[in-house]
């Protein structure tokens, strides 16, 4: 056999070199675009998606891969699977960072942008992912973000962009405003400053319209329980009911609210001119109607200023001013000392004209429910603390049912009852009556007491009763609130996609035509958010003020720019048709591809990304741009790689490792095989630069079953031996198996096994099992397999990227031996490997032949031989 004298040396023939190997094959899929999806879309398809990246400016560590391999050994597999594979890559490439680098160096974010996006690239490119490269996209691309601008003016079209003065998250520090999602423990995510809040006017989007269908449609998914859970949590729907009480029309005139103008339909109150202003609460436990003893409103409530009677207003002026330096999760943390102020105003509770003084306190929000409360101290923990420390009266109106039974249930407890539950009547607010609750408040189930209509039924009757009785007397009805938000959509940011929004001097809002997009971001001389709330694009006058396409009016751009999650909300769809100019995705195309049958990334995005991209979904279904009611089918998220200190892997830290420091000496096949190797794909687990040479050494095992120390083939043309046939597909199952699960873990060590037994056998690769067993190892370690497929079939080979799976022989899976256990007096000496239908005979004859039960039978008699096929041998000796 001649060695090749072209572009590789002998040394390289002989010897398995992973960097002349990788270069070349590499360079071979990109010239040829092997890995493109076809446009045959009669085959049946599968598309494999990975989270994204933001092309940060440090490049990848080995950590960030993780996903990536998984995807891209599912993606292989599929192709050898008869699949149509999209398996695609961009860009994220919106975002602080690009910006903040802008701010110190005076490097426009494009650029930083563009050369991070080459690295990221390039790296990605050397662990030899079978992306379709022709479908890249990068969000920053003016021609990316035309769709996102188009998408935008879907979202206003159907009432689900609006713009309002709103509570927002202020990061002095930044200069800008941030999404709740962006703030942890009062500070904002990124650089960890100081957050407090402002109002300002900023565009939001309807999500809270789509809160019911983001939680019902997550029975659609096969995504891991926890991610579903805590979708629920966050968008946290409660149901119950909404009360409107009375505000008490006050006896000095002087001191009479002027008439209060309160937007309409914004949820939080009404103001009636015949009967004064009406508080609108919102409760899950309406049911305890006659236990509230006060009232309170959020200090942002529309009605907070005017509630406050003049001797109080300056408290209230003072406690509100407090408030707004708080974030919502100092304010609503349970254990937190209450505070508050008393308005000096009075409600009226509907069913027993009770009057509740009005308190302002910041445990309860604005963006929540209807920004005011009912406080319930018998039966609601927060509430009690706060009566308590105000020195409120605490009333039960709800009894456990044991108890209530032993006081026979009605409408006043026996005193003799109350005294016999231990119960004390404190100096709180509390008689005999109201004892039971006066040191803690009881938020179980039971029966009703000193509830008028509503004594002797149990909670839920009780729920429903009072809810009927409210909707009869006009004070009330069900309602339904969610936790979750609309989500705040504004930033004040330079590098981001500017809003196709025109401000006209009435201050009436239009939006430019989806002709006219994109609205292009504009060139800038600085980046510094102005300080005031506004970005740094306020600044570029020639871009913000423009005419009105469809008026000719002067009109002022919005100078706002859309948050990071924007892009990242649709780009799945974009990867489809990425370079449609007609739409945002070809309904055909659409069709055959969607949805993303498997998404791998990070749980840290359960509630942002994903969720964000589950609602942007739902509304172009509704808009008839995409045909499937949720985008991702299958998630499935990987763990985290830690440094070789067992810590996180961060710069900051010093314990990265870059894949350019490892990839160099140990290849990415190596590599792939040893980040599949070290455990299951969801755990966390720390690296080990060292495990690579493991890997490196199982895939110079397996060169050596393809190839001879002088270059040639070893591979062998005997029929293989019973054993290398049973044990290739047993390998072939498991690995089929594993890869279908997630399980890539034990795929490779399967593999491991299965060349262990060849090498074992010592005659080389038997010839009918190379190319099966080049296919099965394909997907994890893509160059030496490809190599070897070239040698076996000349450089001209079609690639491995579409050659079919492996067949599977299932009768090499049936067991026919068995492991029996030999017994010299009763005792377990030595297993013999046995064909299954071996008779007494043979099994007796076996036993005997292994040396350690040989050993114990030479010179002792034997008195009886127990041979049970299938089971045992015992040799019963005598004279023992
Ligand atoms: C009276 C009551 C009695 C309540 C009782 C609870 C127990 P979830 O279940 O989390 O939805 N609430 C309503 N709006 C609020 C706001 N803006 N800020 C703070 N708290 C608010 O919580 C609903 C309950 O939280 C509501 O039911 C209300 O207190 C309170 F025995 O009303 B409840």
């Amino acid at each position: 056999m001649s060695t090749t004298q072209d572009t590789h040396g002998l040394n390289e023939r002989q010897v398995y070199d992973h960097r002349a190997i990788e270069a070349r094959w590499q360079a071979r899929w990109l010239e040829t675009g092997v890995f493109a999806a076809r446009a045959d879309l009669s085959l049946p398809k599968y598309y494999v998606l990975d989270f994204f990246p933001y092309p940060s400016g440090t490049g990848l560590h080995v950590g960030h891969p993780l996903g990536y391999v998984a995807t891209d050994i599912v993606a292989r597999y599929k192709r050898h699977r008869g699949f149509n594979v999209l398996h695609p890559m961009g860009w994220d490439a919106f975002g602080l960072p690009a910006e903040q680098h802008a701010l110190k160096t005076g490097v426009h974010p494009a650029l930083t942008t563009r050369r991070n996006i080459d690295t990221f690239r390039r790296q990605l490119r050397s662990f030899g992912f079978s992306y379709d490269w022709s479908r890249e996209v990068d969000t920053t691309d003016p021609t990316y973000y035309r769709w996102t601008q188009w998408i935008f003016l879907k979202l206003y079209e159907r009432g689900l962009a609006y713009e309002a003065e709103v509570a927002v998250n202020w990061c002095p520090a930044l200069g800008t405003v941030l999404a709740n999602e962006e703030v942890i423990d009062g500070r904002s995510e990124v650089g960890g400053h100081p957050v407090i809040r402002r109002p300002m006017k900023q565009w939001l989007l309807r999500i809270t319209a789509y809160a019911e269908r983001l939680v019902k449609d997550l029975d659609l998914l096969d995504w891991p329980e926890h991610i579903k859970a805590l979708q629920r949590n966050w968008i946290g729907r409660s149901a119950g009911a909404e009360v409107d009480f009375r505000v008490e029309q006050r006896a000095v005139p002087g001191d009479v609210p002027p008439g209060i103008e309160v937007p309409a339909g914004d949820g939080t109150g009404s103001y009636d001119q015949g009967n004064g202003p009406v508080l609108r609460i919102f409760t899950t436990r309406p049911d305890t109607l006659f236990g509230a003893t006060y009232m309170v409103i959020a200090p942002e409530h529309p009605l907070a200023e005017t509630l406050a009677t003049s001797d109080n207003a300056r408290a209230c002026a003072e406690y509100r001013a407090a408030a707004a330096s708080k974030t919502d999760f100092e304010r609503s943390a349970l254990n937190r000392e209450k505070t508050g102020v008393f308005t000096g105003s009075y409600a009226i509770n509907p069913v027993n004209d009770e009057r509740l003084p009005i308190w302002i306190a910041d445990y309860v929000m604005l963006g929540y429910g209807t920004g005011a409360i009912m406080a319930v101290p018998g039966h609601d923990e927060r509430d009690h603390e706060f009566a308590r420390a105000m020195k409120l009266p605490i009333l039960e109106v709800v009894r456990a049912t044991d108890i209530a039974a032993a006081a026979g249930s009605g409408a006043a407890a026996h005193p003799a009852a109350a005294a016999a539950a231990g119960a004390v009547p404190t100096s709180v607010g509390g008689d005999a009556k109201h004892a039971r609750v006066q040191e803690a408040a009881y938020t179980g189930d039971g029966v009703l007491v000193n509830s008028g209509l509503l004594d002797g039924l149990d909670v839920p009757a009780a729920k429903a009763r009072i809810t009927e009785w409210l909707l009869q007397h006009k004070a009330g009805r069900p309602a339904v609130h969610t936790r979750l938000r609309d989500w705040l959509f504004s930033r004040q940011r330079y590098w981001g996609e500017p809003f196709p929004v025109l401000h006209h001097a009435d201050g009436s809002v239009s939006t430019v035509p989806e002709t006219d997009l994109p609205v292009r971001l504009p060139e800038v001389e600085k980046y510094q958010p102005s300080g005031t709330g506004e970005s740094p694009l306020a600044t570029v006058t020639e871009w913000v003020v423009t005419t009105d396409p469809v008026s000719g009016e002067g009109v002022r751009r919005e100078t706002h720019t859309m948050p990071q999650w924007a892009g990242s909300c649709w780009y799945y769809l974009r990867f489809i048709d990425p370079r449609n100019e007609q739409a945002p995705v070809d309904p055909k195309l659409e069709k055959y591809w969607m949805p993303v049958d498997l998404y791998v990334g990070g749980a840290e995005h359960a509630t942002l990304h994903l969720l964000y991209a589950r609602f942007w979904h739902k509304v172009l279904f509704d808009a008839g741009v995409v045909s499937t009611p949720e985008p991702f089918h299958k998630l499935y998220c990987q763990g985290m790689i830690l440094g070789e200190d067992h810590e996180k892997m961060s710069k900051s830290r010093g314990n990265t490792v870059s894949p350019d420091d490892v990839l160099p000496e140990y290849g990415a096949d190596a590599f792939r095989l040893y980040e599949m190797f070290m455990g299951p794909l969801t755990a966390v687990k720390p690296w080990q630069t060292a495990g690579l040479s493991g890997t490196h050494r199982f895939l110079k095992r397996a060169w050596r079953l393809y190839v001879t120390d002088d270059g040639g083939l070893a591979v062998s043309d005997a029929a293989p031996s019973a054993e290398a046939m049973r044990a290739f597909h047993r390998t072939l199952a498991k690995v089929t198996d594993d890869i279908e699960a997630l399980a890539l873990n034990t795929a490779v060590s399967t593999m491991m096994e299965f060349v262990n037994v060849l090498v074992r056998e010592g005659v080389g690769m038997p010839r009918a099992l190379a190319d099966g067993f080049l296919r099965m190892l394909s997907p994890f370690a893509p160059h030496i397999t490809e190599e070897l497929n070239a040698r076996l079939h000349g450089a001209d080979a079609p690639s491995l990227a579409w050659q079919k799976w492996p067949e599977l022989d299932r009768s090499q899976l049936v067991e026919d031996d068995v492991e029996i256990a030999v017994q010299v007096n009763g005792k377990v000496r030595a297993s013999i490997r046995v064909p299954k239908d071996a008779d007494a005979a043979a099994l007796t004859a076996a036993a005997r032949a292994e040396p350690a039960v040989e050993k114990l039978l030479a010179g002792a008699v034997v008195k009886k031989v127990v041979a049970v096929p299938g089971r045992i041998v015992n040799f019963v000796l005598g004279g023992a």
